[in-house]
């Protein structure tokens, strides 16, 4: 069912430069220390290290320049996802146990090899690759379920199942994982884990923080943490396993997942709406979730830009050309509940409550009336990503700011980018944002033609303070990595940095694991 068109509202808010003293002055009292340790005092991958790693490993699952390989061989292991981060590692290991990942970390603590944890190399802030030439350990030849509960829906896995597989797994289970986000085809759960990933469908599941029970880590020095429990309730002491969630791989490899995985739900409907103007976004969330409630399961924010990227690159067209017209941005709404007709019931009367109020929050919209179509508009919504990587090369800030600033940040940014005379095809081609409504996540893309030192100083720290400036987090969901190392001061203040950089001594004396993530070198 198309709805029909309703009254065009237009009303802009109108955007202003700052400059925030508080940031400046914040930063400025920080005398970040360095605890991490420097890649010099790190080792080499050597034939002497190979002939050691090739009586823990199949011949099949050490990939190296040093022996066979050849550069193009690593090269997938050597850059990430966005083509923006090169490593220049001679070796990639893919263990397929945890004893195999625990006797290779051992032997690269004693001789102090740095090693990357590798999932699927989705990650979008450098992560997941090496800076020089450290050790990637790769886990997707660790990718079997270990059990299932139907009762208690407890699912355990290793880390390198990929996100898609252990959907279809549970599948015919009626589960599903409490996490989705666009790179489900290849990110892995240790991966998700490592992130702390928020995704599409955090609003209903909540984060990976209570929703993940028990992990086995191998620890830098390779003995086996396993807290791989399968119990919803465990206080007896510190909760070791969540400074793992979120970690990026500094201070463990995760080889084994326990996951509270959800009933599925047996009715889900899916709808995109078309807003004549951005402070609509705020009082439809409202409204959706006062109407919706506990079926409400997504609530998405496509500005008007990355929607014309989307459907420019082939990720289909939600609403017809005529519907669009005037739109500003689009929200997309997904249900999900377990009786149909009580679902439904609930989306018509929404939209006809929408359609009646004078002037309406939206312009237009399109209900999917099939599965065919229910995929279609969510295609469009996960293929942001894909179709900014494909205008250009993309800075991509994913950040917490209080929701009705959405807008804002992306005009002052766009502004900004503007006094400094780049915004033009040579250089800044688009600003675009999409994110997470529900979370107060925005994801702010700044499309180029390509990376270049002087767009990246006009963003940083600009960007920065902005976020700031909200009290936001300069990283909502995608981490620190490499790209935000310099950054955290923006939302950690000194003491908490300090306390992080000691837990992070403490489990990796040695700087081995991940080296230069999450802290600067
Ligand atoms: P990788 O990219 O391989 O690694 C990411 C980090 O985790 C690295 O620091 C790595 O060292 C570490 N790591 C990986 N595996 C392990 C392990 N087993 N043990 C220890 N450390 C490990 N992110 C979101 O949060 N929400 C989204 O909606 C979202 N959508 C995306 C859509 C697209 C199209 C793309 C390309 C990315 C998206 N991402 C999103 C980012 C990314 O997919 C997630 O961060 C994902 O969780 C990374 O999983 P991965 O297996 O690819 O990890
Ligand atoms: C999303 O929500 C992902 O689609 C990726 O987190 C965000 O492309 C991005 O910047
Ligand atoms: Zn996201």
């Amino acid at each position: 069912m198309a709805l029909q068109q309703s009254s065009i509202v237009r009303c802009q808010s109108p955007c202003r430069m700052f400059r925030s003293p508080l940031v400046a002055r914040r930063l400025a009292s920080q005398n970040p220390r360095r605890w991490t340790r420097s890649l010099s005092q790190l080792n080499s991958v050597t034939e002497a290290d190979l002939a050691h790693f090739s009586q823990i490993l199949p011949p099949a699952a050490i990939l190296s320049t040093l022996s066979a390989a050849s550069a193009a061989d690593l090269e997938p292991f050597n850059n990430d996802w966005m083509n923006k981060y090169h490593g220049r590692s001679t070796t990639v290991l893919r263990p397929r146990t945890t004893q195999e990942v625990s006797a290779i970390v051992k032997h690269c603590s004693e001789r102090r090899i740095g090693i990357v944890p590798q999932g699927g190399n989705t990650g979008l802030v450098g992560g997941s690759v090496p800076i020089n030439d450290e050790l990637v350990l790769s886990l997707g030849n660790m990718n079997s379920v270990r059990s299932f509960d139907d009762a208690s829906g407890i699912l355990v896995a290793d880390a390198g199942c990929i996100l898609q597989s252990l959907s279809d797994f549970l599948l015919p289970h009626d589960h599903v994982v409490p996490l989705d986000l666009g790179a489900k085809g290849s990110c892995q759960i240790g991966g998700n884990v490592s992130t702390n990933a928020g995704g599409l469908r955090l609003l209903r599941y909540g984060s990976l923080h209570g929703s993940v029970l028990g992990l086995e880590v191998v620890l830098p020095d390779g003995s086996i943490l396993d807290q791989l429990t399968a119990l919803r309730k465990d206080n007896t002491g510190y909760d070791l396993k969540q400074l793992f969630i979120g970690a990026e791989g500094t201070l463990g490899i995760v080889t084994g997942v326990s996951i509270l995985t959800a009933a599925a739900p047996q009715a889900s409907n899916n709808m995109m709406l078309a807003l004549p103007t951005f402070s609509n976004v705020l009082p439809l969330y409202k409204e959706v979730k006062r109407q919706l409630a506990e079926i409400l399961s997504a609530f998405e924010f496509i500005d008007r830009r990355a929607y014309d990227l989307a459907v420019k690159h082939g990720q289909g067209r939600a609403l017809d050309e005529a519907d669009v017209e005037g739109a500003d941005c689009f929200v997309l709404v997904e249900t999900s509940g377990s009786n149909r007709e009580h679902d439904e019931q609930k989306l018509n009367k929404l939209l006809e409550d929408l359609m009646e109020q004078e002037p309406s929050l939206i312009n237009t919209g399109v209900l999917a009336t099939s599965p065919a179509q229910f995929s279609s508009l969510w295609a469009i919504r996960e293929g942001l990503t894909e179709s900014v990587g494909k205008e250009g090369k993309a800075y991509k800030y994913d950040i917490s700011v209080p929701q009705d600033k959405f807008k804002e940040v992306l005009d002052i940014t766009r502004d900004h980018l503007a006094s400094k005379g780049l915004m033009h095809d040579q250089a800044v081609k688009h600003v675009v944002g999409y994110g997470h409504v529900g979370d107060g996540n925005l994801h702010l893309n700044v499309v180029a033609d390509a990376y270049t030192p002087e767009i990246e100083a006009a963003l940083e720290p600009f960007v920065y303070e902005l976020v700031a400036k909200y009290q936001g987090s300069i990283s909502a969901e995608h981490g620190i990595g490499v790209m935000k190392t310099h950054a955290l001061p923006y939302s950690k203040n000194a003491l908490s940095i300090e306390w992080m950089k000691k837990v992070k001594n403490l489990f990796d004396p040695k700087g081995i694991m991940n080296p230069g993530k999450v802290f600067e070198l």
